[in-house]
C-alpha cells in the first residue's frame, strides 16, 4: 500500500491483497503502476489482474534524483558518520590554499590595476553621486535600470564639508550569530539535530493555522475525514496522470499528499523546494493512505507585518561583493563611493552594512588565479582594510562573510578569525557570521550573503524570479522562513545543534548580495535589498551572461525604510 501511495495511487483492498500474494510484490507493483491508465487514482483488483496478465519481462528500474539523503525530522540519531563530512569541515578552505600560495605581491595598493586613468589622491573631484531611483515604502518595484551614469562631479564639496555625526546615538546589536557557537562535527547526529530544530521552529509557525495530526495517526482516522499535516518536504514527484505527489515528513514518519494538477494550489507546488516546512489540509482517501490536498500553507510573513523604524533620520548604505584582489575590482568606483560618503549628500549615512565577499579569495573556483590581482589571501584583506579606511571614521561598519571569504564555506559561516580581524582592525568594524540579524537603531536587518538565491532562481518556474530581480527570490526565502531551504544542492550546509538558517523573527529589512545584481523590493512590508557589486564582469560571468550591476549603493532611510539607489562612476 505504501509503495503504491508513494507513487500517487490509492488502491482497493483486494488489489493490495492480490499484489501482496505475488512472489515478488515490489516488481508486481512496478508493473501495475506502469500499466495503470493515465487518469486512474485508485487501482482496482481488476486493473491489477489485467496488468499482471499482460506482464512481460521488460522492466525498468525507477530512478531517483541524485540528491544525497539527509536524515529528516523523523530520523533517529545514530553514531554513523555523515557521508559528506566535507560540508561540515570547520577549516577555512580559502585560507588554507592561501597559506600554500606564494606571497607574490607585497604592495597591494600599487598592484591593483584598473586599466583606467584615476585621480585617487590629492585634489580629486568630489563624489556627487546621482540618485538613480528612490523606492518608497510599500512599493514592490525594483529600481529598474541603474543606468544613470554619473554626471560631472561637483568639485567644490570635498574638503568643504565636515561631517557632524553624534556617535553616541549609534546603536548596533547582533543576534543569531554562529561565531564561537559551532558545535557540529559532521556526525550523523548533528544532521538529525539541525533538521529537528528546523522542523520544530518552522512547524510551530504553522500549527496554529491548521488542525494537524502526526503522520502516524492519520491512517487510523478513517477514510474521507478532514485532516492536516505539518511536514518537511521530503519528495515531490508527478504521477503518471500529471498530479503532484508530495511526501511530507514530521517527527513520526512520512505521509503522501496528493495535489491535483487542475487545482489552483498546483501552482504552489512549482515553487516548493525540498526540505522546506509546509502545512497541507484536505481529506483522507477511503483507505486513509493518502491525503488529497485542498489548501497549502507556508510559514511566511504576516501580510500585516508592521516593521520597526528608527527614531531619527539616519541612513545606512547596504553593499556587498567588493571582491578586492580581483583584476576586475572596480577601484575607481570604490574611490568615488568613499569620496561621496564624505560629502554633504551623505551626511546622514552613518552605517555601512557589507553582506559578504569582501575579497576575491583564492581557490574559489577553477583557474581563478588567472584573474587575481593579489594572489595572497592575507594581502587581499590588507588591501580591503585600506578601502575601509577611506570610509568616514564616524560610520559604523557591520560585515558578514560570503563564499569568497576566508572562513568555512558551509553555512552558517562564522565571522572572520582573529588574524583577519587584526588585519581589518583599523576601522573597528563589527564582524559577524553569515547569516546574522543586525539591529540598527531599532531596525532589524537580516544580513545573509545569498548563495541560495542562485538555487531559488534556478528552481523557480517564473521568469519574474530572475537575476534581473533577485529581490523576487528573496521573497521566496521569507515565505519559507529559511535563508537556504534546500539541502544538498550547490549550497553547503554545516549541521549544528540548531538551525541558524531559519528566519525565526520577521526582519524589517532583508539584505543580501552574491548574485552581483541590484534588486530592491518589499514583501509584506519587509524591505528587500540585494546589493550589486564592486567587481566588473569576470570571464566566467561573461561566459554565462551575467551582466553585473557594478558600483551601485542602495541607501536605506532607517526612519522610513525608503531606499535610494546611488550609482557611482566605474
Ligand atoms: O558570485 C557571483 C555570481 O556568479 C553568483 O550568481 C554565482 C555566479 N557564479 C560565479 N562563479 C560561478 C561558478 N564558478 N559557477 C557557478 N556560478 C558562479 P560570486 O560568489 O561572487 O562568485
Ligand atoms: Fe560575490
Ligand atoms: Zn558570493
Amino acid at each position: 500500500m505504501r509503495e503504491l501511495t508513494s507513487r500517487g495511487y490509492n488502491a482497493d483492498r483486494d488489489a493490495v491483497t492480490l499484489l501482496a500474494d505475488e512472489p515478488d510484490p515490489a516488481r508486481a507493483v512496478e508493473h501495475v503502476v506502469e500499466h495503470a491508465p493515465a487518469d486512474v487514482l485508485t487501482i482496482s483488483a481488476a486493473q491489477v489482474r489485467e496488468a499482471l496478465d499482460a506482464r512481460d519481462d521488460t522492466e525498468e528500474t525507477a530512478t531517483e534524483g541524485d540528491r544525497s539523503d539527509r536524515p529528516g525530522p523523523s530520523a533517529t540519531p545514530s553514531s554513523e558518520s555523515a557521508e559528506s563530512d566535507e560540508s561540515a569541515s570547520p577549516t577555512a578552505e580559502s585560507a588554507n590554499s592561501a597559506t600554500e600560495s606564494a606571497s607574490a605581491t607585497t604592495n597591494s595598493e600599487s598592484s591593483i590595476s584598473t586599466g583606467r586613468e584615476t585621480t585617487r589622491t590629492g585634489e580629486q573631484d568630489s563624489g556627487s553621486a546621482p540618485e538613480t531611483k528612490g523606492v518608497g515604502g510599500g512599493d514592490g518595484a525594483a529600481p529598474g535600470g541603474s543606468d544613470g551614469v554619473a554626471d560631472a562631479m561637483d568639485a567644490d564639496s570635498i574638503g568643504a564639508f565636515e561631517r557632524a555625526v553624534d556617535e553616541t546615538l549609534h546603536e548596533v546589536s547582533i543576534a543569531n550569530d554562529i561565531t564561537g557557537q559551532s558545535t557540529g562535527t559532521g556526525e550523523y547526529g548533528d544532521f538529525v539535530s539541525v533538521f529537528r530544530d528546523r522542523y520544530d521552529r518552522l512547524s510551530s509557525k504553522l500549527r496554529g493555522r491548521v488542525n494537524h495530526r502526526p503522520t502516524n495517526a492519520l491512517e487510523s482516522m478513517g477514510g474521507g475525514s478532514e485532516a492536516a499535516i505539518v511536514g518537511m518536504v521530503n519528495d515531490i514527484r508527478s504521477t503518471a496522470s500529471g498530479h503532484w505527489l508530495i511526501e511530507l515528513e514530521d517527527t513520526n514518519g512520512v505521509f503522501p499528499a496528493l495535489v491535483m494538477k487542475d487545482r489552483d494550489i498546483a501552482a504552489h507546488v512549482d515553487e516548493l523546494l525540498m526540505d522546506e516546512v509546509i502545512a497541507v489540509e484536505g481529506s483522507l482517501a477511503q483507505d486513509g493512505g493518502i491525503l488529497f490536498v485542498d489548501s497549502m500553507h507556508f510559514p511566511d510573513v504576516p501580510r500585516t507585518y508592521k516593521p520597526n523604524t528608527a527614531d531619527r533620520h539616519v541612513q545606512a548604505a547596504l553593499i556587498s561583493d567588493v571582491h578586492v584582489g580581483s583584476q576586475e575590482f572596480a577601484d575607481y568606483a570604490w574611490e568615488s563611493f568613499a569620496r561621496w560618503l564624505h560629502t554633504e549628500e551623505a551626511e546622514h549615512v552613518e552605517y555601512l552594512l557589507i553582506a559578504g565577499d569582501m575579497v576575491e579569495g583564492v581557490g574559489v573556483y577553477p583557474e581563478q588565479d588567472e584573474e587575481l590581482d593579489i594572489v595572497d589571501i592575507y594581502e587581499q584583506y590588507e588591501a580591503f582594510a585600506e578601502k575601509l579606511k577611506q570610509v568616514p571614521g564616524d560610520m559604523e561598519i557591520v560585515m558578514i562573510p560570503g563564499n569568497h571569504d576566508a572562513v568555512r564555506l558551509a553555512e552558517p559561516q562564522p565571522a572572520f578569525d582573529e588574524e583577519l580581524r587584526d588585519i581589518m582592525s583599523a576601522h573597528d568594524a563589527r564582524i559577524t557570521g553569515n547569516p546574522s540579524t543586525v539591529t540598527v537603531e531599532g531596525v532589524n536587518v537580516l544580513m545573509y550573503h545569498g548563495v541560495s538565491i542562485d538555487e531559488v532562481i534556478a528552481e523557480h518556474p517564473s521568469e519574474s524570479v530572475s537575476y534581473d530581480a533577485p529581490h523576487r527570490a528573496m521573497e521566496q526565502l521569507l515565505k519559507k522562513r529559511h535563508v537556504a531551504p534546500q539541502y544538498g544542492g550547490r549550497l553547503r550546509v554545516a549541521p549544528e545543534e540548531k538551525d541558524y538558517l531559519v528566519i525565526d523573527d520577521v526582519p524589517d529589512v532583508f539584505h543580501t548580495g552574491h548574485v552581483h545584481k541590484l534588486g530592491v523590493g518589499t514583501y509584506n512590508n519587509v524591505r528587500l535589498v540585494n546589493s550589486g557589486c564592486w567587481q566588473e564582469q569576470t570571464a566566467f560571468q561573461k561566459s554565462v551572461n551575467i551582466d553585473p550591476d557594478v558600483a551601485t549603493a542602495p541607501i536605506l532611510d532607517l526612519d522610513t525604510l525608503d531606499v535610494t539607489v546611488r550609482k557611482f562612476e566605474n
